[in-house]
Parts: structure tokens; C-alpha cells; sequence
């Protein structure tokens, strides 16, 4: 696992590179905005989980900051609206979820499918960022894990009650992901990260978060077949 050495093929500043970083960057720093927003609503969902969750929401707002000086860095600036609409799916279904207080679709999206995508494609990015990026990156990928693990255990104690909601939030919205990696993939390609390796890591992380949620393996390959159905 050794991946300490830099692509020299990358050049950061060539337009090409830029240019795919204009999507990338911004799409990730809208992500880390709507996360911000997503558990500030979850704090009001989860009167009891209150304090924790401000303080993930924080640490998301931190993340945008990160990820806007490494745009900076680079000298680009993020194409804001190629990146709202890139959410546009998961944003709505959110939102309409957090109106209805269906709390455990709402964690399922930002806690674990949103989550275990952040976590895929920035481990990814690590071993092919720039110097700046790569430092900031792996600060912001250890809080990810946390994020993650608040979905695990809150869905994890509330497993029995949660289950039918689950299996229909991950049919709904697993496909939407699906879509996603798609539209993104040429995009990863320039800044040297692969689609199957994204694809591979997502289904790694997530299905490993159904299982310590309490699905059977057998529910977990049934549950990820329909990313496949997009
Ligand atoms: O919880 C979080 O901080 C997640 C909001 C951030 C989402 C990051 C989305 C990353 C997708 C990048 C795709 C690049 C291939
Ligand atoms: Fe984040
Ligand atoms: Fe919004
Ligand atoms: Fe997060």
C-alpha cells in the first residue's frame, strides 16, 4: 500500500488539469457545504444527538474551507452551478426527507451513502493530489470516518425499526450515486484517479457500513445490485 511517489505524468497546472479541477473542486466543496447544512438539520431531527452533530457540522465547514484554498492554490476557480446541479438528486431527496422527519433516510444519505463517497474519492486523491491538496485532504479524510461511524451506530441501535426504511432510501437513492461516479469519471481521470477504483472503494465502504449496521451479507449484494439498475 505503499503509494508515497507522484505521478509525474500529472501536471497541476496544464489547462486540461485546471479544467477538470474547476468540476472536481467544486463539487466537493458543494458537498462539503450541503454537509454542513444536512447535519446542522439532522441536529434539530436528533434532539439528543444535538451537540455531536453541530460539532460534525462544523468540521464540514471547515472541509469547505480546506478544499476552497486548495482551488485557490491552484488557481482555479470552482464552477459553482456544475456542482449544485451534480447534487441536485441526493439535495432534494434530503431535503424532502428532513420536511417529512424520515431521520433515517436522511442518515442514510449524508451518514453513509454521502459519506462513504466522500471517503472513497479522497483516499483516491491522496496518492495523486498536489502537495497542498494532499495535506488537506488527508486531515479532512480521518473526520470523514467519524461522520461515517455517528450513521453506523445511530442506525446500528435502531436497526429493527430502521430496516424497511433503509432498504427503501438505498433503493431509491443508490442508483443516484451510480449516476454520479458516471458523470464524474472523465473528469477523475485527468487529476489521475479511476472510475473503477472510485466504484470499488464506494461498494467496499458502504457495504462494510450495512454490515455493521446489521444486514446479512445476503441483504448487502441484494442492496447493491440496484446501483447497477441506473
Ligand atoms: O461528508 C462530506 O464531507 C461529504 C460531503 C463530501 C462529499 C464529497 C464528494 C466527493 C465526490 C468527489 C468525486 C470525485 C471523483
Ligand atoms: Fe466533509
Ligand atoms: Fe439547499
Ligand atoms: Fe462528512
Amino acid at each position: 500500500m505503499q503509494q508515497l511517489e507522484i505521478n509525474p505524468a500529472i501536471d497541476f497546472h496544464s489547462d486540461a488539469y485546471k479544467d477538470a479541477y474547476s468540476r472536481i473542486n467544486a463539487i466537493v466543496i458543494e458537498g462539503e457545504q450541503e454537509a454542513f447544512e444536512n447535519y446542522q438539520q439532522l441536529a434539530e431531527l436528533l434532539p439528543d444527538a444535538k451537540e455531536q452533530l453541530l460539532s460534525l457540522s462544523k468540521m464540514e465547514n471547515r472541509h469547505k474551507k480546506g478544499f476552497q484554498a486548495c482551488g485557490k492554490n491552484l488557481q482555479v476557480t470552482p464552477d459553482m452551478d456544475f456542482a449544485r446541479e451534480f447534487f441536485s438528486g441526493l439535495h432534494g431527496n434530503f431535503q424532502k426527507a428532513a420536511a417529512e422527519g424520515r431521520i433515517v433516510t436522511c442518515l442514510l444519505i449524508q451518514s453513509l451513502v454521502i459519506e462513504c463517497f466522500a471517503i472513497s474519492a479522497y483516499n483516491i486523491y491522496i496518492p495523486v493530489a498536489d502537495d497542498f491538496a494532499r495535506k488537506i485532504t488527508e486531515g479532512v479524510v480521518k473526520d470523514e470516518y467519524m461522520h461515517l461511524n455517528f450513521g453506523e451506530e445511530w442506525l446500528k441501535v435502531n436497526f429493527e425499526a430502521s430496516k424497511e426504511e433503509l432498504e427503501e432510501a438505498n433503493r431509491e437513492n443508490l442508483p443516484i450515486v451510480w449516476r454520479m461516479l458516471n458523470e464524474v469519471a472523465d473528469d477523475a481521470a485527468v487529476l489521475g484517479m479511476e472510475k473503477e477504483a472510485l466504484v470499488e472503494d464506494f461498494m467496499i465502504s458502504y457495504g462494510e457500513a450495512l454490515s455493521n449496521i446489521g444486514f446479512t451479507t445476503r441483504d448487502i449484494m441484494r442492496m447493491s445490485a440496484y446501483g447497477l439498475a441506473a
